[in-house]
């Protein structure tokens, strides 16, 4: 049975009240432009065609019911339109209530009921692939579209976010909501996040596939170092600015940073600012090779931007780094770098499709020996962006 008939149906098992419609967010994988989204850079994610399926229904009372197919141990958890406040023993429907809270400040109405929610995802939790902005776009476009609210498709994204940064405490920049709201099939979204004007890029890699590599070492965003990134080049920009007239390092060229970087007192966040400057310009070649077919140099940029994640950005860690080592080993692997937040998670390598499963029987034993963890591996299929389904 596929996903969409899945939640439907365990929806008609639990619940009196009628379904409204199914909703679908997918997940995202970054080709390149890693934590450079919160410095006014340049990302390159695509949508996947793994992700989250919503099925929703109006209640008459303020109650919210939310059930996960994939935390089935829990059964419905509940909560109501009057305590929409985060509390760490609401665990995933923190998300819910999140997006609800935001979704009537931003629209101005507040809903005149609660629903039943039944969710079901299939992007594998906390491994960089952005189960939590897939989950909150599914929801929030659920939401919006059974009560009518209307919210734009920019303004939802952004709420996005916002649960993220408020509710929960995360500084993350705007990527993985956007790319989330925005995918299409087959394209990739070249982002300016700065200015969030984009572009769509075909995500075609001719003979070769993104494969996906999850190491299966979770990566805890909320105690990991993210934050920390974040607050360090927000320093690293501020010591640029007592000489320099910038608004953010995106704003920053490679030759400028080179050429100014001794404003930069401390070298570690030197290197954090130089992670940054360059992969904004890595970004761009990526997106110049990619259009120009140019596979070779658009894998050679991949294998840059591990490196620099790895030496000067310091998020890669042991399972990501020893994934892509092995990876970069293989002859048939044009690159391969960790992709999403870090510390764990999953790394992509760009790999020809009829070496794929050669490639993972070599990677898989070589990773696990070294780690004592599985690997996963899925080929990339790029997908549509939050869409209702019926
Ligand atoms: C996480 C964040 F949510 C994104 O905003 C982005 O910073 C990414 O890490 C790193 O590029 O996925």
């Amino acid at each position: 049975m596929d996903m969409q008939r899945e939640v439907t149906t365990k929806f008609k098992e639990l619940y009196n009240e009628a379904l409204a419609g199914v909703f679908f967010a997918p997940g995202r994988v970054n080709l390149i432009g890693e934590h450079i989204d919160y410095n006014g850079g340049h990302v390159f994610p695509c949508g996947i065609t793994q992700g989250t399926y919503v099925a929703i229904g109006q209640r008459d009372d303020r109650a919210i019911h939310c059930y996960s197919m994939n935390f089935s141990d829990k059964g419905v958890m509940k909560t109501s339109l009057d305590q929409l406040v985060y509390a760490k023993e609401d665990d995933w429907i923190n998300y819910v209530k999140g997006i609800v809270k935001y979704l009537q400040e931003a629209s101005g109405q507040q809903l005149d009921g609660g629903f039943n929610l039944v969710v079901y995802g299939n992007i594998p939790n906390g491994a960089g692939l952005s189960s939590s902005a897939s989950i909150e776009l599914a929801v929030g476009l659920a939401v919006d579209q059974i009560y009518g609210l209307a919210v734009d498709r920019l303004t939802l994204i952004k709420l996005g976010q916002r649960v993220e940064n408020e509710f929960f405490g995360l500084n993350t920049g705007i990527m993985d909501q956007f790319a989330i709201g925005m995918a299409q099939a087959d394209q990739a979204i070249f982002l300016d996040t700065n200015t969030l004007e984009y572009s769509m890029v075909p995500a075609a890699f001719k003979d070769y596939v993104i494969l996906i590599m999850n190491t299966n070492q979770r990566r805890e965003l909320a105690d990991s170092k993210y934050n920390k990134r974040r607050q360090q080049c927000e320093q690293a920009l501020a010591d640029l600015q007592t000489e320099l007239d910038i608004q953010t390092l995106g704003d920053l060229s490679s030759e400028a940073f080179e050429q100014h970087k001794q404003l930069i007192t401390d070298e570690v966040l030197r290197r954090r600012a130089k992670h940054a400057v360059y992969e904004n310009e890595r970004t761009l070649q990526a997106k110049e090779a990619l259009t120009a077919g140019d596979l070779p140099a658009f894998g050679k940029l991949l294998d840059e931007s591990h490196r620099s994640l790895r030496d000067d950005y310091e998020i890669t860690g042991e399972a990501l780094d020893t994934i892509v080592l092995e990876a970069w080993q293989q002859e048939s692997v044009l690159g391969a770098r960790m992709t999403g937040a870090g510390m764990g998670g999953c790394a992509i390598a760009l790999v020809h499709k009829d070496q794929a499963e050669a490639v993972i029987q070599a990677i898989g034993p070589a990773y696990q020996e070294a780690i004592g963890l599985e690997a996963e591996f899925y080929i990339a299929e790029v997908g549509d962006g939050a869409k209702a389904l019926s």
